[in-house]
Protein backbone atom coordinates (compact mmCIF):
# COMPACT_ATOMS: atom_id res chain seq x y z
CA UNK A 1 0.00 0.00 0.00
CA UNK A 2 1.59 3.43 -0.78
CA UNK A 3 2.27 6.09 2.10
CA UNK A 4 0.03 8.38 1.23
CA UNK A 5 -2.99 5.86 1.10
CA UNK A 6 -1.78 4.63 4.28
CA UNK A 7 -2.10 8.57 6.19
CA UNK A 8 -5.57 8.71 4.52
CA UNK A 9 -6.28 5.31 6.72
CA UNK A 10 -5.08 6.62 9.70
CA UNK A 11 -6.67 9.59 9.72
CA UNK A 12 -9.50 8.09 8.61
CA UNK A 13 -9.37 5.71 12.03
CA UNK A 14 -8.38 8.39 14.40
CA UNK A 15 -11.35 10.39 13.20
CA UNK A 16 -13.77 7.09 13.92
CA UNK A 17 -12.09 6.66 17.32
CA UNK A 18 -12.64 10.61 18.03
CA UNK A 19 -15.87 9.86 17.07
CA UNK A 20 -17.04 7.15 19.12
CA UNK A 21 -14.83 8.62 22.76
CA UNK A 22 -17.18 11.81 21.90
CA UNK A 23 -20.77 9.51 21.54
CA UNK A 24 -20.43 7.75 24.39
CA UNK A 25 -23.75 8.98 25.02
CA UNK A 26 -24.62 6.70 28.22
CA UNK A 27 -22.71 5.02 31.06
CA UNK A 28 -23.14 3.68 34.76
CA UNK A 29 -20.05 3.51 36.06
CA UNK A 30 -19.47 1.08 38.31
CA UNK A 31 -17.55 1.40 41.34
CA UNK A 32 -16.53 -0.59 44.26
CA UNK A 33 -16.10 -0.63 48.07
CA UNK A 34 -15.71 -3.19 50.45
CA UNK A 35 -17.69 -1.13 53.58
CA UNK A 36 -21.17 -1.65 53.96
CA UNK A 37 -24.18 0.57 52.79
CA UNK A 38 -24.30 3.99 55.47
CA UNK A 39 -20.28 4.24 55.88
CA UNK A 40 -18.94 7.68 54.77
CA UNK A 41 -17.08 6.57 52.03
CA UNK A 42 -19.90 4.35 50.40
CA UNK A 43 -22.74 7.06 50.44
CA UNK A 44 -20.18 9.56 49.21
CA UNK A 45 -19.64 7.67 45.99
CA UNK A 46 -23.16 7.28 45.86
CA UNK A 47 -23.86 11.20 46.30
CA UNK A 48 -21.25 12.33 43.60
CA UNK A 49 -23.18 9.52 40.92
CA UNK A 50 -26.33 11.19 42.04
CA UNK A 51 -24.98 14.89 40.74
CA UNK A 52 -23.10 13.17 37.87
CA UNK A 53 -26.82 11.71 36.61
CA UNK A 54 -28.14 14.79 37.70
CA UNK A 55 -25.78 17.21 35.88
CA UNK A 56 -26.03 14.96 32.61
CA UNK A 57 -29.99 14.35 32.59
CA UNK A 58 -29.32 10.77 33.20
CA UNK A 59 -26.69 9.94 30.75
CA UNK A 60 -23.86 9.20 33.54
CA UNK A 61 -24.01 7.68 36.49
CA UNK A 62 -22.81 5.23 39.51
CA UNK A 63 -23.90 2.14 40.67
CA UNK A 64 -21.36 1.29 43.76
CA UNK A 65 -20.83 -2.27 44.71
CA UNK A 66 -20.22 -2.33 48.01
CA UNK A 67 -19.40 -4.82 50.78
CA UNK A 68 -16.60 -6.56 49.24
CA UNK A 69 -18.90 -7.42 46.41
CA UNK A 70 -16.37 -7.35 43.37
CA UNK A 71 -13.63 -8.64 45.48
CA UNK A 72 -10.69 -6.98 47.89
CA UNK A 73 -9.33 -3.98 47.55
CA UNK A 74 -6.23 -5.40 45.91
CA UNK A 75 -8.86 -7.33 43.21
CA UNK A 76 -10.58 -4.21 42.60
CA UNK A 77 -7.37 -2.11 41.80
CA UNK A 78 -6.09 -4.97 39.47
CA UNK A 79 -9.89 -4.56 37.67
CA UNK A 80 -9.74 -1.35 37.36
CA UNK A 81 -6.01 -0.71 35.70
CA UNK A 82 -8.19 -3.41 33.27
CA UNK A 83 -10.55 -1.28 32.52
CA UNK A 84 -12.88 -3.87 33.81
CA UNK A 85 -14.28 -1.84 36.32
CA UNK A 86 -14.60 2.01 36.01
CA UNK A 87 -13.68 3.21 40.10
CA UNK A 88 -12.73 1.97 42.87
CA UNK A 89 -12.71 3.60 46.21
CA UNK A 90 -9.96 2.06 48.08
CA UNK A 91 -7.45 2.63 51.28
CA UNK A 92 -4.03 4.40 50.25
CA UNK A 93 -2.09 1.32 51.40
CA UNK A 94 -3.05 -1.27 48.70
CA UNK A 95 -1.25 1.26 46.61
CA UNK A 96 1.68 1.52 48.19
CA UNK A 97 3.42 -1.67 46.22
CA UNK A 98 2.22 0.39 42.81
CA UNK A 99 2.87 3.64 42.74
CA UNK A 100 5.48 5.00 44.89
CA UNK A 101 4.41 8.38 45.64
CA UNK A 102 1.13 6.67 47.60
CA UNK A 103 3.96 5.34 50.62
CA UNK A 104 4.35 9.16 51.55
CA UNK A 105 0.51 9.71 53.13
CA UNK A 106 0.94 6.03 54.43
CA UNK A 107 4.03 7.13 57.14
CA UNK A 108 3.36 6.90 60.05
CA UNK A 109 2.76 9.89 62.18
CA UNK A 110 3.01 11.67 59.41
CA UNK A 111 0.43 13.97 60.03
CA UNK A 112 0.23 15.80 63.15
CA UNK A 113 -3.82 16.94 62.87
CA UNK A 114 -6.93 16.06 60.88
CA UNK A 115 -6.33 19.51 59.86
CA UNK A 116 -2.89 19.26 58.76
CA UNK A 117 -4.00 16.11 56.43
CA UNK A 118 -6.79 17.88 55.28
CA UNK A 119 -4.56 20.84 54.14
CA UNK A 120 -2.02 18.77 52.71
CA UNK A 121 -4.25 16.43 50.62
CA UNK A 122 -6.82 19.31 49.24
CA UNK A 123 -3.84 21.42 48.51
CA UNK A 124 -1.11 20.96 45.28
CA UNK A 125 0.64 18.23 47.42
CA UNK A 126 -2.46 16.04 47.18
CA UNK A 127 -2.98 16.76 43.51
CA UNK A 128 0.39 15.41 42.72
CA UNK A 129 0.18 12.61 44.27
CA UNK A 130 -3.18 11.99 42.50
CA UNK A 131 -1.54 12.64 39.45
CA UNK A 132 1.50 10.58 40.00
CA UNK A 133 -0.75 6.89 39.62
CA UNK A 134 -1.76 7.97 36.18
CA UNK A 135 1.30 6.15 34.61
CA UNK A 136 0.07 2.88 36.22
CA UNK A 137 -3.40 3.01 35.21
CA UNK A 138 -4.92 5.27 37.58
CA UNK A 139 -6.54 8.47 37.20
CA UNK A 140 -6.93 9.67 40.97
CA UNK A 141 -10.07 11.72 41.61
CA UNK A 142 -9.81 12.81 45.30
CA UNK A 143 -8.22 11.69 48.39
CA UNK A 144 -11.25 10.87 51.44
CA UNK A 145 -10.81 10.90 55.24
CA UNK A 146 -9.93 7.78 57.01
CA UNK A 147 -9.14 9.04 60.19
CA UNK A 148 -6.63 7.66 62.82
CA UNK A 149 -5.45 4.01 62.64
CA UNK A 150 -4.65 2.43 65.92
CA UNK A 151 -4.02 -1.42 67.13
CA UNK A 152 -7.13 -3.46 68.99
CA UNK A 153 -5.91 -6.62 70.69
CA UNK A 154 -8.09 -9.53 71.77
CA UNK A 155 -6.42 -11.23 74.76
CA UNK A 156 -4.15 -8.31 76.20
CA UNK A 157 -4.36 -4.50 76.01
CA UNK A 158 -1.20 -2.48 74.42
CA UNK A 159 -0.44 0.00 76.47
CA UNK A 160 3.76 0.45 75.57
CA UNK A 161 5.64 -0.49 72.85
CA UNK A 162 6.99 -4.32 74.95
CA UNK A 163 3.15 -5.11 74.78
CA UNK A 164 3.26 -5.34 71.03
CA UNK A 165 6.32 -7.53 71.28
CA UNK A 166 5.32 -10.95 69.11
CA UNK A 167 1.68 -9.49 68.73
CA UNK A 168 0.59 -11.33 65.58
CA UNK A 169 -1.14 -8.41 63.44
CA UNK A 170 -3.38 -8.24 60.20
CA UNK A 171 -2.51 -5.56 58.20
CA UNK A 172 -3.50 -4.04 54.85
CA UNK A 173 -1.45 -5.80 51.85
CA UNK A 174 1.76 -3.79 51.59
CA UNK A 175 4.71 -3.92 52.30
CA UNK A 176 4.81 -0.77 54.29
CA UNK A 177 2.24 -2.02 56.65
CA UNK A 178 4.19 -4.75 56.99
CA UNK A 179 7.83 -3.03 58.02
CA UNK A 180 5.55 -0.41 60.16
CA UNK A 181 4.13 -3.37 62.62
CA UNK A 182 7.30 -5.43 63.02
CA UNK A 183 8.92 -1.81 63.54
CA UNK A 184 6.97 -2.40 66.79
CA UNK A 185 7.86 -5.17 67.23
CA UNK A 186 5.08 -6.99 66.23
CA UNK A 187 4.79 -9.84 63.51
CA UNK A 188 2.83 -8.66 60.56
CA UNK A 189 0.23 -10.88 58.92
CA UNK A 190 -1.09 -9.41 55.68
CA UNK A 191 -4.58 -10.21 54.55
CA UNK A 192 -7.88 -8.65 52.82
CA UNK A 193 -10.48 -6.89 55.43
CA UNK A 194 -13.51 -9.39 55.01
CA UNK A 195 -11.07 -11.94 56.49
CA UNK A 196 -10.25 -9.89 59.65
CA UNK A 197 -12.78 -10.72 62.11
CA UNK A 198 -12.59 -14.54 61.40
CA UNK A 199 -8.76 -14.50 61.76
CA UNK A 200 -9.46 -12.48 65.00
CA UNK A 201 -11.85 -15.08 66.38
CA UNK A 202 -9.72 -18.04 65.62
CA UNK A 203 -6.91 -17.19 66.65
CA UNK A 204 -4.74 -16.55 63.57
CA UNK A 205 -3.39 -13.42 64.33
CA UNK A 206 -4.04 -11.70 68.24
CA UNK A 207 -4.45 -8.37 66.79
CA UNK A 208 -5.47 -5.77 64.27
CA UNK A 209 -5.50 -2.11 63.46
CA UNK A 210 -7.87 0.39 62.27
CA UNK A 211 -9.96 3.70 62.38
CA UNK A 212 -13.04 3.96 64.97
CA UNK A 213 -15.59 3.40 62.36
CA UNK A 214 -13.85 0.24 60.61
CA UNK A 215 -13.34 -1.09 64.25
CA UNK A 216 -17.38 -0.86 64.44
CA UNK A 217 -18.62 -1.27 61.31
CA UNK A 218 -16.67 -4.50 60.79
CA UNK A 219 -17.78 -5.76 64.38
CA UNK A 220 -13.99 -6.30 64.86
CA UNK A 221 -14.59 -4.78 68.30
CA UNK A 222 -17.19 -7.98 69.60
CA UNK A 223 -13.83 -9.66 69.36
CA UNK A 224 -10.45 -7.50 69.89
CA UNK A 225 -11.90 -5.50 73.06
CA UNK A 226 -8.82 -3.45 73.86
CA UNK A 227 -8.46 -0.77 71.79
CA UNK A 228 -5.07 1.35 72.19
CA UNK A 229 -4.69 4.78 70.98
CA UNK A 230 -0.96 4.33 68.94
CA UNK A 231 -2.85 6.40 66.24
CA UNK A 232 0.03 5.13 63.96
CA UNK A 233 -1.13 6.44 60.55
CA UNK A 234 -3.82 8.70 59.29
CA UNK A 235 -3.61 6.37 55.31
CA UNK A 236 -6.23 8.19 53.42
CA UNK A 237 -8.78 6.60 51.03
CA UNK A 238 -8.58 7.13 47.79
CA UNK A 239 -11.30 7.42 44.79
CA UNK A 240 -10.00 6.12 41.45
CA UNK A 241 -10.66 5.76 38.29
CA UNK A 242 -9.58 3.62 35.52
CA UNK A 243 -7.37 5.05 33.18
CA UNK A 244 -8.65 3.55 30.51
CA UNK A 245 -12.44 3.93 30.61
CA UNK A 246 -11.58 7.98 31.59
CA UNK A 247 -9.58 8.09 27.84
CA UNK A 248 -13.11 6.67 26.25
CA UNK A 249 -14.68 9.99 27.49
CA UNK A 250 -14.92 13.50 26.23
CA UNK A 251 -12.85 16.17 27.96
CA UNK A 252 -16.19 17.60 29.34
CA UNK A 253 -17.16 14.47 31.03
CA UNK A 254 -13.70 14.18 32.34
CA UNK A 255 -13.51 17.62 33.65
CA UNK A 256 -17.28 17.04 34.91
CA UNK A 257 -16.10 13.83 36.77
CA UNK A 258 -13.22 15.58 38.38
CA UNK A 259 -15.18 18.17 39.64
CA UNK A 260 -17.65 16.18 40.89
CA UNK A 261 -15.24 13.64 43.00
CA UNK A 262 -13.87 16.96 44.27
CA UNK A 263 -17.47 18.31 45.73
CA UNK A 264 -18.33 14.99 47.13
CA UNK A 265 -15.12 15.28 49.62
CA UNK A 266 -16.87 17.87 51.94
CA UNK A 267 -19.78 15.73 51.66
CA UNK A 268 -17.61 12.76 52.98
CA UNK A 269 -16.42 14.67 55.91
CA UNK A 270 -19.77 15.82 57.00
CA UNK A 271 -20.60 11.89 57.46
CA UNK A 272 -17.10 10.78 58.50
CA UNK A 273 -16.92 13.44 61.64
CA UNK A 274 -20.38 12.18 62.49
CA UNK A 275 -19.24 8.49 62.42
CA UNK A 276 -16.26 8.55 64.07
CA UNK A 277 -18.14 10.11 67.40
CA UNK A 278 -21.01 8.01 66.71
CA UNK A 279 -18.42 4.44 66.38
CA UNK A 280 -16.88 5.48 69.62
CA UNK A 281 -20.11 5.50 71.35
CA UNK A 282 -21.15 2.18 69.83
CA UNK A 283 -17.69 0.10 70.79
CA UNK A 284 -17.45 1.96 74.45
CA UNK A 285 -20.89 0.75 75.28
CA UNK A 286 -20.66 -2.87 73.61
CA UNK A 287 -17.63 -2.73 76.30
CA UNK A 288 -14.53 -1.78 74.57
CA UNK A 289 -11.46 -0.82 76.43
CA UNK A 290 -10.43 2.53 74.82
CA UNK A 291 -6.57 2.60 76.52
CA UNK A 292 -4.26 5.76 76.44
CA UNK A 293 -0.50 4.77 75.55
CA UNK A 294 2.89 6.12 75.30
CA UNK A 295 3.10 7.28 71.67
CA UNK A 296 6.26 9.27 71.69
CA UNK A 297 7.80 5.14 72.13
CA UNK A 298 5.96 3.78 69.36
CA UNK A 299 6.93 7.40 66.89
CA UNK A 300 10.56 6.79 67.96
CA UNK A 301 10.79 3.11 66.58
CA UNK A 302 9.93 4.50 63.27
CA UNK A 303 12.91 5.87 61.79
CA UNK A 304 13.79 2.44 60.37
CA UNK A 305 10.47 2.71 57.84
CA UNK A 306 11.46 5.75 57.02
CA UNK A 307 14.66 5.02 56.09
CA UNK A 308 13.56 1.96 53.98
CA UNK A 309 10.68 3.78 52.80
CA UNK A 310 11.59 7.22 51.29
CA UNK A 311 15.28 5.98 49.97
CA UNK A 312 14.33 8.23 47.07
CA UNK A 313 15.20 12.45 47.60
CA UNK A 314 11.64 13.13 45.40
CA UNK A 315 9.73 11.03 48.32
CA UNK A 316 11.77 12.80 51.26
CA UNK A 317 11.31 15.92 49.45
CA UNK A 318 7.15 15.47 49.76
CA UNK A 319 7.76 14.31 53.14
CA UNK A 320 9.79 17.50 53.95
CA UNK A 321 6.95 19.95 51.98
CA UNK A 322 4.03 18.37 54.25
CA UNK A 323 5.97 18.55 57.38
CA UNK A 324 6.28 22.48 56.67
CA UNK A 325 2.79 23.00 56.12
CA UNK A 326 1.53 24.64 59.17
C1 LIG B 1 -10.37 0.83 56.37
C2 LIG B 1 -10.41 1.40 54.97
C3 LIG B 1 -10.60 0.31 53.96
C4 LIG B 1 -9.60 -0.80 54.16
C5 LIG B 1 -9.55 -1.26 55.59
C6 LIG B 1 -8.46 -2.28 55.83
O1 LIG B 1 -10.10 1.85 57.26
O2 LIG B 1 -11.50 2.27 54.86
O3 LIG B 1 -10.52 0.87 52.69
O4 LIG B 1 -8.36 -0.40 53.74
O5 LIG B 1 -9.36 -0.15 56.45
O6 LIG B 1 -7.84 -2.25 56.88
O7 LIG B 1 -8.26 -3.13 54.97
Amino acid sequence: MSQPLLRRLAHAAAALAALSAASVHAADFRSSDIHPDGYPTVEAVKYMGQQLSKATNGRLSIKVFNNSALGSEKDTIEQTKLGALAMTRVNIAPMNNICPETVVPTMPFLFHSKEHMRKVLDGPIGDEILKACEPQGFVGLAFYDSGARSLYTVKKPVRTMADAKGLKVRVQQSDLWVALLEAMGANATPMPFGEVYTALKTGLVDAAENNYPSYESSRHFEVARYYSKTEHSMAPEMLLFSKRVWDTLTPADQQLIRKLAKESVPYMRKLWDEREEKSLATVKAAGAEIIEVDKASFRSAMKPVYDKFLKEPKLQALVKRIQDVQ
